[in-house]
């Protein structure tokens, strides 16, 4: 080994790394507060190289937010809002397809789809949803409905989770995004989400996801009031459903934005934190084949560096986002294809363009 690890104690866990040996929540613990940020960055990269070589996934996506209007009141989010506050919109079905249309003639390879939930939308307003995009465009994969908002529909629809899903699933849903998940912890969960479902329940409905051959996401949104032995453990319970389902395609950590939140007391996320949140997830999640630095909320100048730390994947082109701008992000909306591809370069890996399952991938060549 030639790299020199400034905190010794890190040597054990590079012995399990160059063994492929499953991490134990004590490295996980360990992994965060080493000050050896660089000794963290060299273990992820292992990881990293030996599952995606310099691969490094982008897809030409768009990501869609129906309403801000919200029954809930979470205390991180600065989205979610009232019918009666000025802010407020509801997207009418019209409405999504021109959206839709507007980027690229709706040439893209996903809609990514996640909103507030709202109050009076029916059911049927979500399959007709996804049944109007899978007819008007349908060579375009559907990501839609975290799994909070699945069971809200699920009690708007009056019929079971798993029926719920396969309706969604009939009119041509193709997967689910990682959103909702939080923070496991029950202590965190009550001070920022009282009314959301507790972790198990996220993990129950993703399992349900899985059982209907649909593929999903993971997310853990740190840096407000978790500790570090929460942020492991959220790993940890992630880590054991996809060794129970194989579902799991990527895992997001998402960083807390705290701007026009209720928990605006609390500093931004640092690059520091940042960078190792996505180099932990990689080596903890051993079994997530991929780990994606959302530049949205990382900025794009972590998110490149974050290729040498952990994370092969970018997201994408994302043209419209709301959640984290709501909350402060100053990120642009939008990357066009060609300045991801050259971000990618730049960072020394290999640019490739996916499909939201990484079944399609193919290499960018010009
Ligand atoms: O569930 C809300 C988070 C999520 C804030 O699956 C915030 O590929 C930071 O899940 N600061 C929605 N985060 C976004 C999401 C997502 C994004 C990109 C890709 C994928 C994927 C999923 O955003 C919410 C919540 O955890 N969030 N407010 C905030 N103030």
């Amino acid at each position: 080994m030639l790299f020199e690890f400034e905190d010794p104690g890190l040597k054990a866990i590079y012995t399990k790394v160059e063994a492929d040996q499953r991490l134990s929540f004590e490295d996980g613990v360990r992994l965060f507060e080493t000050p050896d940020l660089m000794g963290v960055g060299y273990l992820a990269n292992m990881a990293r190289e030996r599952l995606n070589g310099d691969n490094t996934y982008f897809i030409n996506n768009r990501h869609i937010n129906h309403t801000n209007i919200c029954v809930y009141n979470c205390r991180f989010c600065a989205f979610g809002t009232k019918a009666d506050k000025p802010n407020a919109y509801e997207k009418s079905l019209e409405e999504i397809f021109d959206d839709a249309q507007k980027y690229e003639n709706g040439n893209v390879s996903e809609f990514h789809i996640v909103g507030g939930l709202h109050p009076d939308f029916p059911f049927q307003y979500y399959l007709d949803l996804v049944e109007g995009l899978k007819e008007r465009f349908p060579e375009v994969h559907i990501q839609a409905f975290t799994a909070i908002e699945l069971q809200y529909l699920s009690e708007l629809a009056g019929r079971p989770l798993k029926d719920t899903i396969a309706m969604l699933k009939d009119v041509g849903l193709g997967s689910i995004p990682g959103g909702g998940a939080e923070i496991f912890s029950e202590r965190v969960r009550k001070k920022i989400c009282p009314e959301k479902s507790d972790g198990n329940e996220w993990l129950h409905i993703h399992e349900t996801v899985h059982s209907l051959g649909l593929k999903s996401n993971a997310t853990m949104l740190y840096g407000h009031v978790e500790t570090v032995e929460e942020r492991v453990d959220h790993l940890v319970k992630l880590r054991n459903l996809q060794d129970k389902t194989g579902g799991f395609v990527t895992f997001i950590p998402l960083a807390f934005h705290p701007e026009n939140t209720r928990l605006d007391h609390i500093p931004s996320t640092t690059g520091n934190l940042d960078l190792r949140a996505l180099a932990v997830s990689r080596l903890m999640l051993d079994n997530f084949p991929h780990i994606k630095a959302f530049w949205i909320m990382v900025t794009p100048k972590i998110a490149q560096l974050s290729l040498s730390f952990g994370a092969d994947d970018m997201d994408g082109t994302v043209v419209e986002e709301k959640i984290v701008h709501a909350a402060g992000a100053v990120t642009d909306q939008i990357f066009h294809k060609s300045t991801i591809i050259d971000m990618i370069r730049e960072a020394g890996r290999v640019p490739m363009e996916r499909d939201t399952v990484y079944e399609q991938v193919q290499e960018c060549v010009a």
